[in-house]
């Protein structure tokens, strides 16, 4: 009666979004459908597709019998378990940052390159991190029409990004600022946060004020003036688009956002590119949406895509002074396309396999 599926991560933050993507499909291809979390939630009573389902405690028995295991916890978590799921004979499906660069692990966007699901020797496939993956359905489609040479890429990424932690510090220094009249003189949010009780030292934004202000620090840093985040732009878009010398630059910036992430994409092709043949190719991608209007107040923004599936894109245009370049605007769902929404059509994609 269908393969079976294991969720872990059930109760976290993509955990649950990907509960709602299960919840929301019409129909679903999987038998029987477990929830593993750590022992700490173990016990939680969670309804799926009109069925009361226990977390069950993260253990090596958990996968007896699944044939397919989302993974969405900690990279150290996933690069222990994954391979354990693997042993039991399931294939991971991991939203961690454990395996993407591996060469014997696929990163896989189905849009893009959804073949690559068939290459997994260690039986682990990766999903790509949110701010890649929020802009590949778009740039998949403009690479196979165009052949892409060079990405620069601006992104502002949302609070969610850095998970609950991040959104609670969003809303929480929000309420602080809000109502006084800030926002003019340099310092006065950032005294005004520490007066309310909001120490900058632990905040997830690199010890910056979120609200009022945008804070060009997302992921950890690596050296060389390189934040995690903008390494992983490049990293991931050379091995998805199977391009390993694309020209890639990112600026990866924190945005106060609660979800859905942006990105300014500056993007060279080796043949000749208009507006117009851009836009038809947009609208021939089923996973993105155009809305490119700009003359009347028509483009996307996170405040009007959140909660969406698919890639908004908008702000086309034919750069004025490069040569077969576009520069354009996405919006993505971070915790939707992102995370949750990408790793679940991967598993999707390999129900038919255990049918
Ligand atoms: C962020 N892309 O936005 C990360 C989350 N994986 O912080």
């Amino acid at each position: 009666n269908g393969p079976t599926l294991a969720l872990v991560g059930a109760t976290g933050a993509v955990g649950t979004v990907m509960i709602d993507i299960i919840n929301g499909r019409e129909s679903v291809p999987w038998g029987e459908i477990r929830l593993i979390a750590s022992p700490r939630s173990a016990g939680k009573k969670i309804t799926v597709r009109g069925e009361e389902l226990t977390v069950i405690a993260l253990s090596p028995e958990a996968f007896d019998g699944v044939d397919v295991a989302m993974f969405d916890v900690p990279d150290e978590v996933s690069a222990e378990w994954a391979p354990i799921a693997a042993e039991r004979g399931a294939v991971a499906v991991d939203n961690s940052g454990a395996f993407r660069m591996d060469d014997d692990v696929p990163l896989v966007v189905p849009e893009v390159n959804a073949d690559k699901v068939a290459d997994r020797p260690r039986g682990i496939i990766a999903n790509p991190n949110c701010t890649t993956l929020s802009m590949m359905a778009a740039l998949g489609a403009l690479h196979r029409e165009f052949g892409l040479k060079e990405l620069v890429v601006a992104s502002y990424q949302a609070a969610s990004g850095a998970g609950q932690d991040g959104v609670d510090r969003l809303y929480a220094e929000l309420d602080a600022v809000s109502g006084k009249g800030l926002g003019a003189k340099a310092g006065d949010v950032r005294a005004a946060l520490e007066a309310g009780g909001l120490s900058l030292a632990d905040t997830p934004f690199a010890g910056t004020p979120l609200a009022l202000n945008v804070v060009p620090s997302a992921g950890s840093y690596k050296g060389d003036g390189w934040f995690s985040e903008e390494l992983k732009v490049r990293n991931e878009s050379r091995k998805i688009l199977g391009i390993p010398d694309l020209k890639v630059s990112a600026t990866c910036v924190r945005v106060p956002v609660v979800t859905t992430h942006s990105l300014a994409v500056h993007a060279t092709f080796e043949r000749e590119v208009t507006v117009e043949a851009a836009h038809k190719v947009f609208e021939a991608q089923p996973s993105v949406v155009l809305v490119d209007d700009p003359e009347n107040g028509r483009f996307p923004s996170p405040a009007e895509v959140v909660g969406n599936d698919p890639t908004y894109v908008g702000r086309v245009r034919q750069a004025l002074d490069f040569p077969n370049t576009l520069d354009f605007f996405v919006c993505g769902d971070n915790l939707r396309k992102g995370a949750a929404l990408n790793t679940y059509e991967v598993a999707e994609q390999l129900a038919p396999e255990f049918s």
